[in-house]
């Protein structure tokens, strides 16, 4: 498997914007793009539902040692060999969400401000997700934090530190020079004409 310390372009699989019957067709060209590590979102939609779309997607993801994050629902990392599970600040506690996984898995959690980046850190959390650094649709309701604190939290929290939010091809060379070394992509990559040439764009850029 990936090591999560490696990975640095992490891809989501919103089912806001991908047809369900499309995810495994997503991932593959993700995956042929080289993105590192892929969630799957899916907001609103039944834990029966997101497990099968678990199952589905893990079976491409692990050909290539990808690994598979579910966002907010650790119990389907019980139910399917997922490699990890995302928290919100809003969701289960970091000790909860491993509790119902049931077995070691990584864990992101979602963070907004420094102060919530280094209590992720303190809960124990693998790495956190930081942002959204500019304004997007795909979470409208979060004011955009900026580029201000990326060297900050850098310094200060020693876990792999994923921005989010906004973020494109042409907006990622700021954010690297911003001080990022790992980013996720939503609907930037997802809407691309070409999700393997898009993705291959980003990872290079963050090579
Ligand atoms: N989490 P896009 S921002 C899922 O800041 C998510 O925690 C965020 O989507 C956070 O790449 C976000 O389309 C949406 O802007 C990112």
């Amino acid at each position: 498997m990936s090591v999560l310390s490696e990975c640095r372009f992490y891809g989501i699989i919103d089912l806001g914007y991908v047809q369900e019957s499309d995810i495994t067709h997503v991932a593959e060209q993700m995956i042929e793009g080289c993105v590192d590590m892929i969630q799957l979102r899916g907001k609103g939609k039944s834990l029966d539902e997101l497990t099968g779309y678990a199952a589905r997607l893990h079976e491409i993801t692990a050909r290539s040692s990808t690994p598979l994050i579910v966002n907010d629902h650790a119990e389907i990392a019980s139910r399917v060999p997922v490699e990890g599970v995302h928290v919100g600040q809003d969701d289960d506690s970091i000790e909860v969400a491993r509790r119902k996984a049931g077995r070691i898995v990584l864990i992101g959690k979602s963070t907004l401000i420094l102060d919530q980046a280094l209590a992720a850190q303190h809960e124990g959390a693998d790495y956190i997700g930081f942002g959204p650094i500019f304004a997007t649709p795909t979470k409208p309701d979060y004011a955009p934090i900026g580029l201000a604190d990326i060297k900050r939290v850098h310094a200060d929290v020693s876990l792999p530190i994923f921005c989010i939010g906004g973020i494109n091809i042409g907006n990622l060379q700021s954010v690297i020079d911003a001080g990022a070394k790992r980013v996720v992509m939503v609907s930037a990559l997802l809407k691309a004409h070409s999700i393997v040439d898009y993705a291959r764009c980003a990872t290079d850029m963050l090579a």
